[in-house]
């Protein structure tokens, strides 16, 4: 049986979104973040070293990082659903955004997270005024360009044919949720960029992630 070891607010909601997808047999251990620190609980690191989720168990093998983890599971379960058929020009394209998605994308976004984090912490008042300096200046400099570049090439991109991996939906779409949902919580992407929000409106009224929010319970990247 497999287990999704599944921390709030996180990740592993698409890990779910997967599985439900897949239609396979699968059970949740629910883990919570701290609530000041939002790191993962210590029991964590008893499933993997890194002690971050998502990490899955299938009988004795265990498996971290969303995209190895979503790899693994359409390779041993999937039958060729939701991933392009080997060889055509789809396949790369799925492959490309399989990596984006936490190669590229998450890097300028949680770089926003910490220091929008850094600004806005408590800290002693005489170093407050030279924090808030310097991370203004990382965001404006380097920050925010690279987000936007990568909403720009996004929305070029889903605007060809509706879905990261050509004309069918696939996993690529699984993994790309997380930026996309991250970009429009706290990284810009609104109304401006209208073919990335009618993309989330489409995977967002999928019965299967439907059915993955139900069970992962509340999921705030959506507020
Ligand atoms: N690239 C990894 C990132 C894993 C990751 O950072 N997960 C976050 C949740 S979205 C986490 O576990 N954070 C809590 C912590 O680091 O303690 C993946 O895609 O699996």
């Amino acid at each position: 049986m497999i287990t999704v070891h599944h921390l709030n607010n996180s990740r592993s909601q698409r890990v779910l979104w997967l599985l439900e997808e897949l239609g396979i047999e699968y059970q949740i251990k629910f883990y919570e973040r701290d609530s000041s620190t939002m790191l993962a609980p210590a029991s964590l690191i008893e499933v993997h070293p890194l002690g971050k989720s998502p990490v899955i168990t299938d009988g004795d093998l265990v498996v971290a990082e969303s995209g190895a983890i979503m790899e693994y599971l359409l390779e041993r379960y999937g039958q060729g659903r939701l991933i392009p058929a080997a060889g055509t020009p789809e396949r790369l394209k799925y492959t490309y955004w399989l990596h984006f998605a936490e190669g590229s994308a998450m890097s300028p976004l949680l770089l926003k997270l910490i220091f929008d984090r850094i600004e806005s912490g408590p800290m002693p008042f005489f170093v407050r005024p030279i924090a808030r300096g310097i991370a203004q200046k990382v965001k404006t400099a380097f920050i925010r360009p690279q987000i936007k570049r990568h909403l720009d090439y996004m929305e070029a991109e889903i605007a060809k044919t509706g879905w990261f991996a050509g004309s069918q939906f696939s996993a690529a779409d699984i993994q790309m949720s997380f930026p996309v949902e991250a970009s429009a919580a706290r990284g810009g992407l609104d109304t401006s960029r209208p073919q990335l929000m009618a993309w989330l409106k489409r995977i967002h009224a999928l019965p299967a992630y439907q059915r993955a929010l139900d069970k992962g319970g509340k999921y705030e990247l959506l507020n």
